[in-house]
């Protein structure tokens, strides 16, 4: 990933900052929040047939982070998807999650710590300042085509950031300790309101309404929002059919259920809504 950065480039598409965009892309498979769920995450894996399908570069598998705390088998997922990034660097996204970043905003249910303490007795120091440093080069946004903009939790509310995106997710990356519009990418909700945003009552992030979300898709030049950060049975839809939160963890969730989404070149171009991507989501 850092390699990335300083290139500038993934297979089929740029990397600015914290920002990727993919211009040129054959199938897109997307899953949403992991949370220490290794066996969901080998489930996906098996039912995309990943060994092919990341033998081609133009092939994206995008996280959208939250792959700790929760589960029982957060160093699972955390090696699953080193892994798979260091083995297929050009068609593996990992973008960032609000558990990803304990270090700038420190909160309550992470327990990776304890995780790593418990079962690498003497080196869980070494390998959490190793994943803390991972954490920090993760991908903060994802646009793929003129179709999508992937984040993890939510839309920025400052005024002047759609219209500067691409300056503003890159210093974000770089000056990231309490920057705004990291801190709402990584713990923002969508939620109807008549007005931009409204406090939220995680401590931290913003409720985000639509008006928002029309103005990062128009100056992204996307149509649907996809982004993860809520259980939900799979997925939901929210302002009026612009944004689509993705889950994709059972173990520590029941009652909810988890999902992915795949989707070729074709159907990414036809897809108009979040309707349109929901029928691309496979249950699991
Ligand atoms: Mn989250």
């Amino acid at each position: 990933m850092r390699q990335e950065r300083r290139t500038g480039a993934i297979a089929g598409g740029s990397v600015t900052g914290g920002l990727v965009e993919i211009s040129e892309i054959e199938n897109l498979v997307v899953v949403g929040d992991l949370h220490g769920d290794s066996r969901t995450l080998a489930a996906i894996l098996r039912a995309i047939d990943h060994d092919s399908f990341l033998k081609n570069p133009l092939n994206k598998l995008v996280f959208l982070g939250d792959y700790v705390d929760r589960g029982s088998d957060s160093a699972g997922v955390l090696g699953t998807v080193c892994r798979l990034k260091r083995t297929s660097p050009g068609s593996v996204v990992l973008i960032r999650g609000n558990h990803e970043a304990p270090s700038e905003f420190p909160f309550s249910s992470h327990d990776l710590p304890y995780e790593l303490g418990a079962r690498f007795p003497r080196q869980a120091r070494e390998i959490y300042g190793r994943v803390l440093a991972l954490f920090g080069q993760m991908t903060l946004a994802t646009v793929v085509g003129s179709s999508l903009l992937l984040v993890h939790g939510g839309l920025p509310t400052e005024p002047d950031a759609p219209e500067n995106y691409r300056a503003r997710i890159s210093v974000a990356q770089e000056n990231h300790i309490r920057d705004r519009v990291m801190e709402e990418l990584l713990w923002n909700d969508p939620r109807t309101i008549g007005s931009d945003w409204e406090r939220s009552p995680r401590g931290l992030g913003r409720h985000f309404g639509p008006a928002v979300t029309e103005r990062w898709l128009a100056a992204t030049k996307t149509r649907v929002v996809v982004r993860g950060h809520e259980p939900c049975r799979g997925y939901r839809i929210d302002h009026d059919g612009k944004v689509l939160t993705l889950f994709s963890s059972a173990e520590p969730y029941p009652g909810f259920a988890a999902a992915y989404i795949k989707v070729d070149k074709g159907e990414l171009e036809k897809i108009k809504n979040a309707g349109d991507l929901a029928r691309r989501t496979v249950l699991l």
